[in-house]
C-alpha cells in the first residue's frame, strides 16, 4: 500500500506520461471517438490513461478492477473498445476474452507495454463540448448493465460549477482514497484538482487511520459515507487533528444523519453532503456558506435545473411533496450506448432525465427519500438485484429469489438474498456462494441467505421488497 503527493509539477511529468500513452494509443490505431478500456489498479498513471485518451479524441471506459471475467466479457462485448489497458497480471485472460481488441499493460508501478516505447505525442484532438468524452457502466434493472455516454461539456461544465460552489482553488490539498474507475474519484476529484492546479495526496485504498495523518497536510476529503462512518470508529478522530481541514464533502450513498451529527461532534465540522449520479455527474449540494443540513443534499448546483415532478407527467409538484427527482442541464448524459429505447424512455422530451430517486423539497433543500429503481447501494458501489436474482434462480435448490438491501452500520446497505427453496431442498448458503462466485464482483454477492416460504406479492403479482426490508431490517444489528 502507498500513497504519495501528485502536484502541478514543475517538469510536467503528469504531461509527458499522458503523452507517452498518447503517442501508444495512436500507433494502436486509436482515433475519434474510439473506446479506450481501461480495468487498472489505482496509481498516478492510471489518471494519464484517462487523458491520453481526451488527448487522441478517444473515449474513456474505465472497469472495476474487481469485476469477473463474466461481467468483463459483457462491456468488451457492448462497448467493442479499441484498445483496453489492463495489469499486466491480467493479461493471459483478458486476451481470451478479446481477441479482437489491442490490448496495452499498465501495472500500479507504470510497468508494462503502455508506457514501453519513450515516444511521444503532442498532437491534441480537437474536441468540442458536444463531442464524447466517457462511456460509464450503470448496472441495469433489469440486469444488463448500460453505458452512460458523456460529453466534454459534461464533464467541464460540472467540474466547473463544483469548484465555484466548493471554492475550491490551487491551494487546495485534496485527499484521494476513492477508485478511479467511477464518477466520485475520477471526474469529481481528479477533474477538480487538475483543473483548479491542486494537489493531491493519494491513496491506493481507503485506510482511516492513514487518512486522518494526511489532515496535517491537507485541506479536503471527499469520500462515499462508509469512509465518515469507518473514521468514526478512530480514538483519533478528534477536533484538533481535523482543525486545519477546510471541507469534509460525502457523496454517493446517504449519510445518515446521526453519522454527521456524531462526526460535527466530533470534529467540529459539518460535513457537506452532495448528491450525483454516472448519468448526470453531480446535480445538488449542501452550501460551502450556509447552513449544511443532516440528510439532505441541498440545493441545485449552479446551471443545474432539479425538479421533483410527477411520476408519470414531468408536472412539477409543490415543495414537501414526495415525487420523482429529474435533472435538466450540461451535466446529464447524452444517452445509453447503443440503446435507443432506454434512452428515450430515461429522458423526456422536455430534456428532463428521470433519476430514478424520489425525494421532496424543504425550504429549498432537497431531500432523498427513497429510489423508485430497485437498487442497492453498498459502502458506495450500485449493486442491481436483478443480476443477483437471475444468478440464484438457475440453481437447482432455488425455486425463486428475491435480492434486497438490509441496514448495515459499516456499507450502509449490505446484499441480502431471501429465497423460496424447491420442495425437499435445505438452505445450502456455501453451494449458493459459489454459484454467484465466479460471475459477480465481490460487492456484489450476498451477505447472507435467508429462506422463506413464499415471497410477499402485490395483487400484481410484484414483489413486495419494502415488506422483505422490514422483516429482515434486524440482520446486521445496523
Ligand atoms: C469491498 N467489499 C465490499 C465493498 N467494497 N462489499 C460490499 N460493498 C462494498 N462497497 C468487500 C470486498 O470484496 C472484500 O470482501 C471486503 O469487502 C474487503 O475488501 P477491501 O478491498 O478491503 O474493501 P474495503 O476497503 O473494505 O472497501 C470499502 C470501501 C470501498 C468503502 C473503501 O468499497 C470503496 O472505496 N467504495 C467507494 C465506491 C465509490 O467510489 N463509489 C462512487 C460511485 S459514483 P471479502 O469477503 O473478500 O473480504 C456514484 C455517483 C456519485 O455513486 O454520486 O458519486
Ligand atoms: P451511480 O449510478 O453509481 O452513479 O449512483 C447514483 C445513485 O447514488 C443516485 O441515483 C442515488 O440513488 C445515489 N446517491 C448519490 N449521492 C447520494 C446522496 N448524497 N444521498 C443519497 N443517495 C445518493
Amino acid at each position: 500500500m502507498s500513497s504519495q503527493t501528485v502536484r502541478k509539477s514543475p517538469t510536467g511529468q503528469l504531461l509527458k506520461t499522458t503523452q507517452r500513452m498518447a503517442a501508444a494509443l495512436h500507433t494502436a490505431g486509436v482515433a475519434r471517438g474510439d473506446r479506450v478500456a481501461a480495468q487498472v489498479e489505482k496509481s498516478p498513471q492510471a489518471i494519464a490513461t484517462y487523458l491520453a485518451t481526451l488527448q487522441v479524441g478517444g473515449m474513456y471506459l474505465p472497469l472495476n478492477t474487481a469485476y469477473t471475467d463474466t461481467e468483463l466479457q459483457y462491456f468488451i462485448d457492448d462497448a467493442e473498445p479499441t484498445v483496453m489497458i489492463v495489469d499486466p497480471a491480467r493479461q493471459a485472460q483478458t486476451e481470451a476474452l478479446a481477441p479482437e481488441v489491442v490490448l496495452l499493460t499498465l501495472g500500479r508501478d507504470g510497468q508494462g507495454s503502455l508506457l514501453k516505447s519513450g515516444a511521444r505525442r503532442t498532437a491534441v484532438e480537437p474536441m468540442w463540448g458536444s463531442d464524447e468524452a466517457a462511456i460509464l457502466y450503470t448496472s441495469g434493472t433489469t440486469g444488463r448493465s448500460k453505458g452512460a455516454v458523456l460529453t466534454h461539456k459534461n464533464l467541464t461544465s460540472n467540474c466547473l460549477a463544483l469548484l465555484g460552489a466548493w471554492e475550491f482553488t490551487g491551494d487546495d490539498r485534496l485527499i484521494h482514497a476513492l477508485p478511479v474507475f467511477h464518477i466520485h474519484g475520477l471526474f469529481v476529484a481528479v477533474n477538480m484538482t487538475l483543473v483548479a492546479g491542486a494537489t493531491m495526496l493519494w491513496m491506493d485504498a481507503f485506510e482511516p487511520e492513514r487518512v486522518i495523518d494526511h489532515f496535517a497536510t491537507a485541506t479536503v476529503l471527499m469520500g462515499v459515507p462508509t469512509f465518515f462512518t469507518r473514521l468514526l470508529t478512530s480514538p483519533n478522530l478528534t477536533h484538533e487533528v481535523a482543525s486545519t481541514m477546510r471541507v469534509f464533502v460525502s457523496g454517493s450513498a446517504p449519510l445518515l444523519a446521526a453519522d454527521h451529527a456524531a462526526f460535527t461532534q466530533r470534529t467540529g465540522h459539518h460535513i457537506l453532503e452532495r448528491y450525483g449520479m454516472t448519468e448526470t455527474g453531480m446535480n445538488t449540494t449542501n452550501p460551502y456558506r450556509g447552513q449544511r443540513r443532516a440528510g439532505s443534499v441541498g440545493f441545485p448546483l449552479a446551471g443545474v435545473e432539479v425538479i421533483v415532478a410527477e411520476p408519470e407527467s414531468d408536472a412539477e409538484l409543490p415543495a414537501g411533496e414526495i415525487g420523482s427527482i429529474e435533472v435538466r442541464g450540461p451535466n446529464v448524459f447524452d444517452r445509453y450506448w447503443r440503446n435507443p429505447e432506454k434512452t428515450q424512455q430515461e429522458i423526456r422530451d422536455s430534456g428532463f432525465f428521470i433519476t430514478g430517486d424520489q425525494g421532496y423539497f424543504d425550504d429549498g433543500y432537497l431531500h432523498i427519500s427513497g429510489r423508485a429503481k430497485d437498487m442497492i447501494i453498498s459502502g458506495g458501489y450500485n449493486v442491481y438485484p436483478k443480476e443477483i436474482e437471475q444468478l440464484l434462480d438457475e440453481h437447482p435448490t432455488v425455486k425463486e429469489s428475491a435480492v434486497i438491501g438490509v441496514a448495515h452500520a459499516d456499507l450502509g446497505e449490505a446484499v441480502v438474498a431471501v429465497v423460496v427453496l424447491n420442495d425437499g431442498r435445505q438452505l445450502d448458503p456455501p453451494a449458493l456462494e459459489t454459484s454467484t462466485g465466479d460471475e459477480l464482483a465481490r460487492f456484489k454477492q450476498p451477505r447472507a441467505y435467508r429462506a422463506v416460504d413464499e415471497l410477499p406479492r402485490n395483487v400484481m403479482g410484484k414483489v413486495q421488497k419494502a415488506q422483505l426490508r422490514d422483516q429482515f431490517s434486524d440482520l446486521f444489528g445496523a
